[in-house]
């Protein structure tokens, strides 16, 4: 899973990213002007209480937390300045990702005020902008075959032209579900349609209550004090911590941010446990025991039995795994039993 980081230029894309991976990177538009564009990735685990509470319940060798991928990239997405250089670099980059992290500026950068509603806007004009330029490209395209009698799919054309009606109106794929989600138009890959997260980098004195930006339904907020949040990573882990607790920080912003990109993918952990390993796995709501198993291993997956599933909660309030098998709390499922967030899972299996 992998989630790209889009700004303006100077909203503090490369402070996040650095806060999130929380090693530096060191990568600007102005340095990489005329270079080719590179792009910071890192995996990051995500952070999970739930984890460090099996840890210490079964102390393995190892634990293990699920990942997410971040990438910075430098460069500004101007898909309406058609010269824009390096564009087409910048959405090689950003086509891929599974969701994008837009950094909105609200601190004073260069004796200016943050305009965060504005920048906000303006650049997802862009993202729009950047779609409607593909799909008015391929539209033309299909016209001219259509003309030459070649054969064309009339049912993508027809996602198309409704695309193109939305795009035109300003409005982000996202919003229509159907346009969305549409396989035919998946190859596409348009960024308007990714899910997204909002971070407000915010100035050191700043809440994230007095700024002013209104967001779509569903599209999470989480405010960031990107500068703030840097110094405190140069500090050694004690000191971290000391400073958290003086500050009355309970868990250091950047977990939740994580935990919500997380979810916003739509994305929950199932766990496994022993004494060689505590780990996470990471699958999509909904999936399957059987799909789950595959996840692990595809022999797993083929060789699937049963899967011996005890609740997190059940697993922590009875205290061991005995506890739960007297009580009842260890279920055997097949292998159309949806996984659920938390779930403590043994697959049996022959191979
Ligand atoms: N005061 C303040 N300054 C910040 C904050 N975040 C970033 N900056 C400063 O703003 C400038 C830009 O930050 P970057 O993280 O490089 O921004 P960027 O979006 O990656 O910039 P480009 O990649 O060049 O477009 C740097 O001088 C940062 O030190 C913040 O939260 N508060
Ligand atoms: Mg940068």
């Amino acid at each position: 899973m992998k989630i790209g980081i889009v700004g303006l230029p100077s909203s503090g894309k490369t402070t996040i990213f650095n806060c999130l991976t929380g090693v530096g990177a060191e990568l600007d538009a102005q340095r990489s002007h005329g270079k080719g564009q590179e792009a910071n990735l890192r995996q990051v685990p995500v952070p999970d209480r739930r984890l460090d509470v099996l840890t210490k319940m079964y102390e393995p060798r190892k634990t293990t937390h699920a990942q997410v991928q971040y990438v910075d990239v430098a460069g500004e997405l101007k898909a309406r300045d058609g010269e824009s250089k390096g564009l087409d670099e910048l959405l090689r980059h950003l086509r891929p990702v599974d969701a994008l992290l837009h950094v909105v500026r609200a601190f004073e950068w260069a004796g200016t005020p943050p305009t965060p509603r504005e920048d906000y806007e303006r650049l997802e004009e862009e993202i729009v902008f950047a779609d409607l330029m593909i799909v008015e490209r391929r539209l033309e395209r299909m016209e001219q075959e259509h003309k030459k009698g070649r054969k064309y799919d009339p049912e993508e054309h027809d996602l198309l032209k409704r695309a193109q009606a939305l795009l035109e109106a300003g409005r982000p794929l996202r919003v229509d579900p159907e346009l969305r989600e549409a396989q035919k138009l998946r190859g596409y890959a348009f960024l308007s349609a990714k899910p997204e997260i909002v971070c407000l980098n915010l100035g050191e004195g700043m809440e994230e209550g007095e700024i002013d930006l209104e967001l779509e339904q569903g599209i999470p907020l989480v405010g960031i004090k990107g500068a703030v949040e840097q110094e405190i990573l140069e500090l050694s882990p004690e000191e971290q911590e000391a400073f958290r607790e003086e500050m009355g920080i309970e868990e250091p912003a950047m977990h939740v941010l994580i935990r919500e990109s997380y979810r916003l993918l739509g994305l929950i952990s199932f766990f496994t446990v022993g004494k060689d390993e505590v780990r996470a796995w990471t699958i999509k709501e909904g999936t399957t025991a059987l799909k789950a198993a595959g996840v692990i291993h595809s022999d797993i997956e083929r060789g699937f039995i049963r899967a011996e599933v005890v609740a997190y909660d059940d697993l922590v309030s009875l205290g061991s795994y005995g506890a739960c098998q007297k009580a009842g709390k260890v279920r055997l499922e097949g292998k159309d039993y949806v996984v659920k967030d938390g779930d403590i899972i043994h697959f049996r299996f022959n191979v």
